[in-house]
């Protein structure tokens, strides 16, 4: 594997650089103002449950109590450094994209504040130093604390390689090595890790910008050690002499709650904590791509499999309950009561990177876009200030309302949670987009990701210009320019998603018959300055079944076209969308709509809807009589759209006779 640069990536794509922009222009600014408690909000709990902190973020206050500026307690949930960080490193991404020096100068003095913060020994965490200084480290599975130390360690490198800020980056080592030096093998260390993946991660990263190999073995420690002693977190918590908790509700979870219950290597199911489980899995994949760890590099191809062929939903998201935000059972995917949390889509996509970097298998790729255009845009509204935690696949707005059971499904977008975790992972998900557009093989180039971009990049010592351009998600035409100084032979692979039935590759416009191979076809030549390559694929509209295991999905249908899963939404097609029975020939008219959520594709169809005769009038049951049905036309919009509209129904697995 040969790294690609990112910064020799910009994404130029109309798709894209509006929500750029959009994060750039509003969501930023916002979240600052939350994070600063000076927006006028209300934020929501993201469940019924009193523990949860939701008067204010207090998370910028709670760094100036602890770097000794202001006086107060510490508020809100023990890892409220975490949105701080995320927010950081979504400035950081969006800088490279636009840079702003207002924006960079708040950052800066983030920065400063986060320096001020940090005790003499590098450690860092707001929590513990403003409420329980001799409480560190004593209670793992619920801390958070190198969960935190993760986040802005992953903030740090990414603000450090933009602005070259290098106070960001020394707070950051002095931090890892803070954690290096209580940590890890040795007899007098503690051989523990954080109850939330992250730290691993992080590590890896900060490997990568300091070369320090010491930050990679520390990952590595906290990636074998884990789940070698399933009875650690307990014992760990009896032998903490503070019994109160840091997080209520945590103790009834098992050790598979945080893949703790057998070493990583073991695991073949994904077991607990949906969000946990990506972090880690994107961790392992991230060292065994730099580590060379093939047995590491099998245990991600187990989990990847179980996760993306049993327990994944068909907009890429996980998580099948809110009792723990948690995976359960194989094809255990219910539609209502499910969790979907943005995060946990992803983190998805985090472990699909990380496994492209590894091998190129456009199945990690097909996984991501799939994440990306529809659960994750899901998570922001149109106008980037509101943010849903749980992505539903149906919502009936007066049961979520009325069944406490569905206190987590949200019917609209809310300004903010009191465990505010998703509204920044996604600015920094989309602000590093360009991340995944290409990886490098060999002498082989893959293009994982669709959307108009210019990238430069060296094959064999000469510089390569790509330029790719479309009008993708919502036309399947990409067509790529090569800029080369002299002729270079290499491979450019273009991945065929599974969804494309057909497609079409042609080379200077002559058209190339060769079959994908591991989702890519690849044309390997002496590529001249000039050259084009062009790849058509199949934007047909197609009604997709899951597998009959999943038994909420039985008998139904769900539409796609392109990589956009559509549902239909009240507000479009009136109430008890439940009624509404699609077929496979159904005949979609795709459309594009410049008018609707800011220009989107929609489907429009004649379909059926069954009659509700008057003989249910004051009746539950009655014995079965052949259905019938009325002609009804209806109009499906991307499943990401729904929701701005106010509330309403929505539906996405569509009843099929
Ligand atoms: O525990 C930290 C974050 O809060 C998790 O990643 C989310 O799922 C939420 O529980
Ligand atoms: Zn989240």
């Amino acid at each position: 594997m040969s790294k690609l640069n990112v910064h020799s990536v910009k994404v130029t794509d109309p798709y894209w650089v509006h929500y750029l922009e959009l994060i750039r222009k509003e969501m930023i600014p916002y979240q600052w103002d939350v994070l600063n408690d000076r927006a006028d909000i209300v934020i929501a709990k993201e469940r019924d449950a009193d523990y949860i902190p939701s008067e204010k973020s207090h998370a910028i206050k709670n760094f100036k109590i602890a770097a000794g500026l202001a006086k107060g307690r510490h508020y809100g949930m023990v890892f409220q450094d975490s949105d701080v960080y995320k927010w950081l490193e979504a400035v950081a991404y969006s800088l490279r994209h636009t840079y702003d020096e207002n924006l960079k100068k708040t950052a800066d003095e983030v920065i400063d504040l986060l320096a001020l913060a940090q005790e003499s020994d590098g450690y860092l965490n707001t929590y513990f130093t403003i409420e329980e200084p001799n409480r560190r480290f004593k209670r793992l599975y619920q801390s958070h604390e190198l969960y935190c130390a993760g986040h802005y360690i992953e903030a740090a490198v990414a603000y450090y390689t933009v602005t070259q800020n290098q106070k960001a980056l020394d707070v950051a080592c002095r931090l890892a090595d803070c954690i290096d030096s209580v940590f890890g093998e040795a007899p007098d260390k503690l051989k523990g890790y954080d109850g939330h993946e992250e730290i691993e991660l992080a590590l890896l990263r900060l490997y990568e910008v300091t070369g320090k190999r010491n930050y990679l073995e520390l990952s590595r420690f906290f990636l074998y050690e884990r789940g070698k002693d399933p009875g650690f977190f307990k014992r760990q918590a009896a032998e903490d002499p503070n019994k109160k908790p840091l997080i209520e509700g945590m103790e009834q979870f098992p050790p598979s709650y945080y893949q703790a219950h057998k070493p990583v290597l073991e695991q073949e199911t994904a077991e607990g904590h949906a969000v946990r489980v990506t972090y880690l899995c994107a961790a392992m994949a991230k060292l065994a791509c730099l580590n060379q760890d093939q047995e590491m590099l099998a245990a991600c191809r187990r989990l990847w499999k179980n996760i993306t062929t049993k327990r994944m939903y068909i907009v890429g998201a996980i998580g099948s309950t809110v009792t723990g935000e948690a995976f359960t059972a194989d094809y255990d995917l219910p539609n209502d009561t499910m969790y979907c949390e943005t995060c946990a889509s992803i983190g998805l996509i985090f472990f699909a990177g990380n496994m492209l970097e590894n091998e190129a298998q456009g199945e990690y790729a097909d996984v991501l876009e799939r994440a990306l255009y529809n659960t994750v845009l899901s998570g922001l509204a149109l106008d980037g200030k509101h943010f849903f935690y749980v992505n539903p696949l149906e919502v009936v707005p007066e049961y979520s309302k009325k069944d406490p059971g569905k206190s987590h499904v949200k019917v609209t977008r809310p300004e903010w949670f009191g465990c505010a975790c998703c509204p920044p992972n996604v600015a920094r998900m989309l602000t590093s987009l360009d991340r995944y557009i290409y990886t490098v093989h060999g002498h082989t180039i893959y293009t994982n990701l669709y959307l108009t971009n210019q990238a430069v990049l060296e094959m064999k010592g000469q510089r390569v210009t790509i330029g790719q351009a479309t009008e993708y998600p919502w036309e399947g035409k990409i067509r790529f320019t090569l800029a080369t100084e002299q002729p270079v032979r290499f491979g450019l692979a273009v991945r065929i998603p599974r969804w494309s039935k057909t497609y079409t590759v042609a080379v200077n416009e002559e058209v190339v018959t060769l079959l994908p191979q591991d989702g890519y076809v690849t044309i390997e030549r002496d590529w001249q300055d000039g050259d084009a390559m062009t790849v058509e694929l199949d934007m047909a509209v197609q009604t997709w079944t899951a597998n009959p295991h999943v038994r909420a999905d039985l008998h139904k249908v769900a539409v796609q076209r392109g990589p956009i899963v559509y549902c239909a939404e009240g507000a479009d097609n009136g109430t008890d969308l439940h009624l509404i029975h699609v077929s496979k020939d159904t005949a979609f008219q795709y459309r594009f709509a410049a008018d609707r959520f800011g220009g989107v594709g929609i489907l429009e169809a004649d379909a059926e809807k069954l009659k509700i005769e008057p003989e249910w009038e004051h009746v539950l049951y009655r014995t079965a009589v052949p259905a019938a049905f009325s002609p009804v036309h209806i109009t499906l919009i991307p499943y990401y759209c729904w929701a701005n509209r106010g509330e309403n129904e929505m539906l996405l697995w569509f009843h099929t006779k």
